[in-house]
This record gives C-alpha cells, sequence and structure tokens, in this order.
C-alpha cells in the first residue's frame, strides 16, 4: 500500500465563517509519512460513513468545548466557545472509524470528544472545579515548550511507542476527562491525577492525547513517535 490518506477534522471560525486548520497538524502527519486530507463539516451521516471508509485514519484535532449537554450537563459559566456541527461530525466520524477499526488520534479536544462519545464526561473548567496542585494546564506561550509531566502508564500503547515510563507535555486546556468513558482506559496522567492520554483496548489503534504534540514533534523526537505510530497503523 502507498502512503495512508489522513483524514484531518477541520476547524471552524464561528465569527469569519471559516474553514481552517493550524498547518502544524498536517506537517505533523506528513512528516510521518502520511497524506494529510482537511475535512469538510459533513452533516449527512451517510457522507460521513463514506468519508470514513476512504479514509485510512482520522486525525481529530484541537478545538472549542464539547457541549456540556453531549455529557448530560447544563452549560456552566465558565464554558468556552462550542460548535455543534463540530461536535454532531466528530461524534459520528468517531463511532464508525471504531466500527471499522480505523485508527484514530485525537490531540486536546480529540481526547475530550472521544470521551463524551464513548459516555464520559469533562471537568467543563479545570480551574473551577478541581482542587489540587495548580499545575499549568492553561499554559502561556511558546506552545513547543513543555511545561508539566505525565506518568505513563506501563503496558499501555503510549508506552509501547515511546518506550518511556514519563513525558514532559505541553498544555493549553481547561477542559478534562473527568469520568471515564466505560471502553477506555488510561494510558498517562498528570501529577494532579488528570487523565491526559485515553486508549481503547482491543483497537488497531484508538489514542487520545491532551498535550499537543503538533508542536513538539519538530524538536522532541518522543513525540513524533506518536504520529508515526499513528501513520504506521493506518497503512495496514
Ligand atoms: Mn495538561
Amino acid at each position: 500500500m502507498g502512503k495512508p490518506l489522513i483524514g484531518v477534522t477541520p476547524q471552524y471560525d464561528l465569527e469569519q465563517e471559516r474553514l481552517w486548520i493550524r498547518p502544524n497538524y498536517v506537517e505533523a502527519v506528513e512528516a510521518a509519512g502520511g497524506i494529510p486530507l482537511v475535512l469538510p463539516l459533513l452533516e449527512d451521516y451517510a457522507d460521513i460513513e463514506t468519508l470514513a471508509q476512504r479514509c485510512d485514519g482520522f486525525l481529530f484535532s484541537g478545538g472549542p468545548d464539547v457541549h456540556p449537554s453531549l455529557f448530560g450537563e447544563e452549560t456552566m459559566q465558565y464554558c468556552g466557545v462550542i460548535d455543534e456541527r463540530r461536535d454532531r461530525l466528530e461524534i459520528q466520524l468517531m463511532h464508525e472509524a471504531v466500527r471499522l477499526d480505523k485508527p484514530v488520534l485525537g490531540i486536546c479536544r480529540g481526547i475530550q470528544l472521544f470521551n463524551v462519545a464513548l459516555g464520559g464526561t469533562l471537568y467543563q473548567d479545570i480551574p473551577a472545579q478541581m482542587d489540587g496542585i495548580p499545575i499549568a494546564h492553561s499554559q502561556q506561550r511558546p506552545y513547543t515548550v513543555p511545561v508539566h509531566k505525565v506518568s505513563v502508564e506501563p503496558e499501555s500503547p503510549l508506552s509501547r511507542i515511546t518506550g518511556e515510563t514519563e513525558l514532559t507535555v505541553n498544555s493549553m486546556h481547561h477542559q478534562a476527562v473527568r469520568d471515564l468513558a466505560p471502553p477506555l482506559r488510561c494510558a498517562a496522567r498528570a501529577k494532579d491525577g488528570l487523565v491526559e492520554c485515553v486508549y481503547y483496548p482491543g483497537k488497531k489503534f484508538f489514542l487520545g492525547v491532551q498535550w499537543h504534540p503538533e508542536y513538539l514533534w519538530q524538536k522532541h523526537q518522543v513525540h513524533q513517535k506518536i504520529f508515526t505510530a499513528f501513520v504506521n497503523a493506518s497503512k495496514s
């Protein structure tokens, strides 16, 4: 097989009404040996099924908050911008990808979306809802610099991919996984206990990371390994 085709979920600028994506997502896929394809915000389920069949893997990019109603909560005052069309597309696309056992990598919003789509819940805002060590989960720029550590669960896919027991990561999130969805397992945690990486046991490749490896892969090889493992899994 040639290079795998990796569907990348898009950002949508609600004010400017523009689809867009930060180039570092597509560059990371390209550098790992895949052909990135930025997806449209499709609404028709049959079309989403077709998309799921045609692509070899899917990268769920970062973005706005997942709507709290999708995990059974009212919107609290500190919830950020939401995008219902993106929520719908990504939830349907993830379910199709899981059904077809196509590789998925979720980044930031991606890990949160996976958890909600599979029946878990989120912290709508970490500082407002969590006590404990005040780790910089919403770091200042530059985002290419790691700011906190995560401990990697032995026996997890993240452990196999990186060969590490601890990683240093960047962190640009104010939401996070709260109750883990029933089929998912934690693959890495921050020192305050927050889930920073999840996987779906038994799937070919299903990984969600709370940090942003697309900002790190060029200088920190360990984070490039995540993209390489994802793209390689999409080849078979
Ligand atoms: Mn973090």
